[in-house]
């Protein structure tokens, strides 16, 4: 690892290189070296080319979207990919594997749930920050890096399909939350191709913000690899889905998933400090449909994915894509049963 990391940071020793929880799709790593005397922190990747199988439209469309923030007012970091000696900000190595490193920002961190509910204003400004400064941004512009990505109707397909090579024993297992699945997306599938289509970032989950650890302000909005043209209202349905369940979502527990109300409430107030005076009506009606089109899409991906033999999200155990597939229906259930006036049946 050393060798990649040189090729990134020719006179960097490496002091520490250790896992940074989060994401079930790269690998990622802090990595603390020495260069020239100075400690230094990085984010190393080990770019996951199963998932996004065209790692250079990735890479081109963040240097599109740095691009562009870096013209406006945009008042949040955003880490450049380091570039290696020969302008590469992504390398392969001798066995096919892509690695690429970013700058570790000083004394920032993330989460997978919200310490407490302050960050509920923050973190939705932050993308509301986010989303404004691609407001103008021309989406025609952007490389489609997974095809149908927040595609609902083709997530429902892909799971009838896997449902007709299942394993009997897992479609055993699941048959009660197959059968919820299936009323549900009777009962909810919306579409919302008469709102823009706009650069949106498609995976705006907490842990995709950086903290910093003292002041709790937002930093940073990272991981843009999903950015794609897209609907807002779907990224505000991602942070709700995120955000506003009172468990991970992998809880196994459900007597410990709910919808929490004070927190969207929350989340909406600063999404819209941001985002309020550009937002088409339309979008704004719609922002709680985008949770239930977001959870109602996750809870299909998760279950869908234990039915085929967990071989998109990395299971830590037999059961993981049950569980977590099972907490999104929970929540979903629930948010609905407490909040079925929000929802725009269309
Ligand atoms: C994946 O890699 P990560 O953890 O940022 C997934 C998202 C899911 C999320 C669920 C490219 O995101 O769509 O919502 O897991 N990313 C991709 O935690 O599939
Ligand atoms: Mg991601």
């Amino acid at each position: 690892m050393e060798k990649i990391i040189n090729q990134f940071l020719p006179k960097a020793i490496v002091l520490k290189n250790e896992i940074l929880s989060g994401g079930l799709i790269h690998q990622t790593r802090k990595v603390t070296v020495e260069e020239e005397g100075i400690s230094k922190a990085y984010v190393l990747q080990q770019f996951n080319a199963n998932t996004f199988k065209e790692p250079y439209k990735v890479m081109k469309n963040l240097s599109l979207v740095q691009k562009h923030l870096s013209q406006q007012d945009y008042p949040l970091e955003l880490p450049q990919a380091i570039e290696t000696i020969k302008s590469k900000n992504l390398i392969e190595d001798d066995d096919g594997n892509f690695w690429r490193m970013f700058p570790f920002l000083k004394n920032s961190t993330s989460y997978d749930i919200p310490p407490n509910d302050d960050y509920l204003f923050e973190a939705g400004k932050a993308y509301g920050l986010f989303l404004t400064g691609l407001k103008d941004f021309d989406v025609e512009a952007l490389e489609i890096t997974i095809p149908n990505f927040h595609n609902l109707a083709q997530r429902f397909q892909t799971f009838l399909e896997i449902l007709k090579i299942a394993s009997p024993s897992r479609k055993e297992k699941a048959a009660k939350e197959i059968e919820q699945t299936l009323a549900f997306y009777h009962k909810f599938s919306i579409e919302f191709s008469n709102l823009p289509l706009r650069a949106v970032h498609n995976d705006s989950k907490l842990s995709n913000l950086l903290f910093d650890k003292d002041s709790q302000a937002c930093v940073a909005v990272i991981d843009l690899d999903t950015l794609m043209p897209g609907y807002v209202v779907t990224d505000f349905g991602d942070m709700v889905r995120g955000m506003c369940n009172t468990s991970s979502e992998d809880e196994a527990d459900l007597s410990k998933v709910s919808f929490d109300s004070k927190r969207y409430d929350l989340l909406e107030k600063g999404f819209l400090s941001a985002t309020g005076d550009w937002l088409t009506k339309e979008e704004k009606d719609n922002l709680f449909n985008g949770a239930i089109y977001i959870i109602l899409e996750q809870a299909i991906r998760f279950l869908g994915d234990y039915l085929n033999n967990d071989q998109y999200y990395s299971a830590k155990y037999p059961e993981h894509n049950f569980d977590r597939g099972r907490n999104q229906l929970c929540l979903l259930e629930d948010m609905i049963l407490v909040n079925t006036s929000k929802f725009i049946n269309r």
